[in-house]
C-alpha cells in the first residue's frame, strides 16, 4: 500500500498540549464515534491520559445502529471505563453526561471539604480524533458558542478553556489521529464518518466497501432507498444504476463517481438508516 501522509502539523503540538495539560485535569472526557468505536480510539492520546479518571462518551449514537452501541457500552463497562452513548444534539444526553463526569470527578472536592477548604470547579479534558464532536459537546454543556464546530476533520486547532458554569471547567482539544495505521479498513471506517479527509482514500475504494458492507449486513436499508437495485451484479454497474436513475451524467456516459460521492453523503449522514461499521 502507498504511504498515505494524513497527519497536519498542528496535531503534533496538539500531542504536546495535552501531555502538559492533563497533569492539572479531574477528568477525561474521551469521545468515540459510536459507529467506530476501535477505529475512532487513538492508542496513542489513550496511553497519554491513561493515568486520570476517564469516561468514555459514544458520540452521535443517532447515526449508529444502537443495539450495537448498547454492546460496545456493554464491554467497554467490562473493561472498567465508565462509558454512556450520546446524540450530542439531545438535552437529556447532555444532562446524563454532565452527572456522571460531576460524580467521577468529584474525589478532588470531596478531600478538599474533608480539609475544611472551598471546593474547586471541576477541570475536564475533552479529547478524541477530529470529528468525533468535542467542540459540539463542550457548547451544549455551556449552553453557547463558546467554541467553533465544524464538519470537516480537524477544525480545532489549538487547546481552550470554556468556563460552563462556577462548577465546571472543560478544556477543548484538536482531534489528533495516530500518525500512521496498521490496519486498512480502519483507515476506511475514519474516511465514512469524516475523520480524515475525503482525499486521503480514493472515494471509489470507499465507496465499493461500503456498497459491500451494506449488502452483508444491512441489506434491508440498501433495498429500502435503492429498491431497483440488483446486489448480484458489479459494483460498477450498481452504481451505473443509481447513477441513471438519479439523473447523473458526464460527457460520454453515466457518472458514477458522482453516484458514488452522493451514496456516500447520504450514509455518512444517516438518511440510509442507523448503520454502525464496527461490531464487537
Ligand atoms: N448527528 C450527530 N452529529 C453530531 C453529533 N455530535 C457532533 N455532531 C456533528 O459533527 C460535526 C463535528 O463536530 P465538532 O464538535 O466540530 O467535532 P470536533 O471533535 O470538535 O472536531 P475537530 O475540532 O475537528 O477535532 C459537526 O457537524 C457536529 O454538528 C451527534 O451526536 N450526532
Ligand atoms: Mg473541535
Amino acid at each position: 500500500m502507498k504511504e498515505i501522509h494524513w497527519y497536519p502539523g498542528h496535531m503534533k503540538k496538539a500531542q504536546n498540549d495535552i501531555v502538559e495539560r492533563v497533569k492539572i485535569v479531574d477528568l477525561v472526557i474521551e469521545l468515540l464515534d459510536a459507529r467506530i468505536p476501535l477505529s475512532s480510539r487513538n492508542p496513542l492520546l489513550f496511553e497519554l491520559t491513561k493515568n486520570k479518571k476517564r469516561l468514555v462518551v459514544l458520540t452521535k449514537n443517532d447515526l449508529a445502529d444502537t443495539k450495537i452501541t448498547a454492546k460496545w457500552i456493554k464491554c467497554f463497562k467490562e473493561q472498567g471505563f465508565a462509558s454512556i452513548f450520546a446524540d450530542l444534539n439531545k438535552t437529556s444526553d447532555i444532562r446524563n453526561i454532565i452527572k456522571t463526569a460531576e460524580s467521577l470527578a468529584s474525589e478532588r472536592n470531596e478531600k478538599l471539604l474533608s480539609k475544611g477548604m472551598k471546593v474547586q470547579p471541576i477541570r475536564a479534558m475533552v479529547i478524541g480524533i477530529p470529528n468525533v464532536g468535542k467542540s459540539t459537546l463542550i457548547n451544549k454543556i455551556a449552553k453557547r458558542n463558546a467554541t467553533s464546530v465544524e464538519n470537516k476533520p480537524g477544525h480545532t486547532k489549538a487547546q481552550q478553556w470554556i468556563k460552563v458554569s462556577d462548577k465546571f471547567q472543560l478544556l477543548d482539544t484538536p482531534g489528533i489521529l495516530p500518525s500512521n495505521y496498521e490496519d486498512k479498513k480502519k483507515a476506511l471506517n475514519l474516511a465514512i464518518v469524516g475523520s480524515i479527509n475525503e482525499e486521503i482514500l480514493p472515494l471509489e475504494e470507499i465507496a465499493d466497501y461500503c456498497l459491500g458492507y451494506l449488502s452483508k449486513n444491512y441489506k434491508e436499508l440498501l433495498l429500502a432507498r435503492f429498491s431497483y437495485l440488483d446486489l448480484s451484479a458489479s459494483n460498477e454497474s450498481i452504481f451505473e444504476n443509481i447513477a441513471n436513475k438519479r439523473g447523473y451524467f458526464v460527457k460520454g456516459g453515466l457518472d458514477t463517481y458522482k453516484a458514488r460521492k452522493v451514496f456516500l453523503n447520504e450514509l455518512k449522514n444517516g438518511i440510509l438508516g442507523q448503520i454502525s461499521f464496527e461490531t464487537i
